[in-house]
């Protein structure tokens, strides 16, 4: 599903009408679960607390290829009380990850600014370049979802800890198919929605990092930045993360099957 609305906005010298991203989201379902499914994608681009929606669009596809079943990433929730201690949490994991300065800057700069993508932006670890054919829009990872035995085991879970929200499965989700890949080496999002401020870095070495108050109550900006590896082969990347359909949980191949 995505939920955009229209704005209007100053070019310097005229008004101009853009659209604005509101909200979207993507899963795996059986075919008996498609109409409730696509019932609640369409509740959800409704009742959004980024704005009321002008378009929605909600795509329904075959798949003609199995799933790929991949673990969930380990979750931890560290202490922190303000964006500015959020920052320096964030840095010193990417410094220790090999992820230089200039990357780092470059991705505050994109989550920090108020006009929201649809997508991640894509970042080579020691140059710092965007590697996302369209800035504008980033690439959105879809094709995902998680094995029900495993979402009741991931529900128990977060429960204990009183976290068990879609919101948190959704981006553990996420996390855990980006984190899959060879050439990613870590991932930083920020919610864009006004009233949540817990945000996440994820890596293979770290798992799932939840970090509170990552940005202040009301601010409309975020975004997620997936760091990669200096010679990423960027089309197979972005093949995997747009079209690859990969399901947390189940039973996972061995690598020798
Ligand atoms: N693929 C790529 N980028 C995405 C996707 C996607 N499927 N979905 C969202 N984004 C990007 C996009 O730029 C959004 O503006 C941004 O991420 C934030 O998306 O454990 O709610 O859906 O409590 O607002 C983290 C949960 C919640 C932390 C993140 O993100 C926790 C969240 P949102
Ligand atoms: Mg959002």
């Amino acid at each position: 599903m995505r939920a955009s609305g229209l704005a209007s906005d100053y070019d310097g010298e005229k008004e101009v009408i853009k659209e604005v991203h509101i909200s979207g989201a993507e899963g795996i379902f059986e075919e008996n679960e498609i109409s409730r499914a696509v019932n609640r994608y369409l509740k959800r681009a409704m009742s959004h607390s980024r704005g009321q929606p002008d378009k929605i669009f909600i795509t329904v596809e075959r798949f003609r290829q199995h799933p790929v079943k991949i673990p969930p990433l380990t979750i931890a929730t560290l202490a922190c009380e303000t964006p500015l201690e959020a920052r320096g949490l964030i840095i010193k994991r990417l410094h220790s990850l090999g992820i230089s300065n200039d990357a780092i800057i470059q991705a505050f700069s994109i989550i920090c600014s108020p006009s929201a993508m649809r997508g991640a932006a894509i970042i080579k670890m020691h140059t710092g370049d965007r590697s996302d054919p369209d800035i504008a829009r980033g690439v959105r990872v879809s094709r995902l979802g998680i094995d029900k035995n495993e979402s009741a085991k991931l529900s128990r879970k977060l429960a204990k800890i009183k976290i068990n929200t879609l919101r948190v499965k959704e981006a553990l989700i996420l996390a855990s198919k980006v984190a899959h890949h060879k050439d990613i080496i870590a991932e930083v999002c920020i919610s864009d929605d006004p009233g949540y401020t817990t945000g996440y870095l994820a890596s293979k070495e770290f798992g799932y990092l939840r970090i509170p108050n990552i940005k202040n109550h009301g601010d409309m900006n975020g975004g997620r930045i997936f760091f990669i590896e200096e010679d990423a082969d960027v089309p197979g990347l972005i093949n995997y993360l747009e079209k690859t359909p990969v399901i947390i949980g189940g039973k996972q191949r061995l690598e020798s099957e």
